[in-house]
């Protein structure tokens, strides 16, 4: 055991295509079967899998096709690094934007003094943009 851990690699690669948490455990169970592989988990919420395997008896691109063999996609490596941080500051920008559209309908939701004539206008412009573009997918 003590041998192959040393030559043991972990990598973690992006998964497209999952569409319930019953995916992640397919592709679990699909790389757990592999030869090498000593342990996968595939994280559905992050769409993600990280998977300790020995490098000596399998490869990356072994692992990757099976997951294609299943039916999902593995995003580009290098690509998906740049992608994952664009995609993490747009989410932000949903976050401040939905947070800042939020609070101001909530305050006057729920303070009466504050309910000015057809309030309920402005509670609807402000909420439709995080329904709609904040909460998009
Ligand atoms: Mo869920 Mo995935 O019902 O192949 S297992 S969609």
């Amino acid at each position: 055991m003590a041998p192959a851990a040393l030559t043991a690699h972990q990598v973690e690669f992006p998964i497209e295509g999952m569409t319930c948490a019953s995916c992640a455990a397919r592709i679990e169970r699909g790389l757990g079967r592999l030869n090498g592989v000593e342990l996968a988990a595939v994280n559905y919420a992050t769409e993600n899998a990280r998977v300790t395997f020995d490098p000596t008896i399998i490869a990356l691109s072994d692992l990757i096709e099976k997951v294609e063999s299943l039916g999902y996609h593995v995003v580009e490596l290098e690509a998906s690094n740049d992608t994952s941080n664009g995609e993490q500051s747009h989410l932000m920008r949903r976050v401040v934007v939905a947070g800042a559209l939020t609070f101001p309908v909530l305050i006057v939701s729920m303070i009466d003094a504050l309910q000015f004539t057809n309030w309920q206008w402005f509670a609807f412009a402000f909420t439709t943009p995080v329904v709609t573009w904040c909460a998009f997918p």
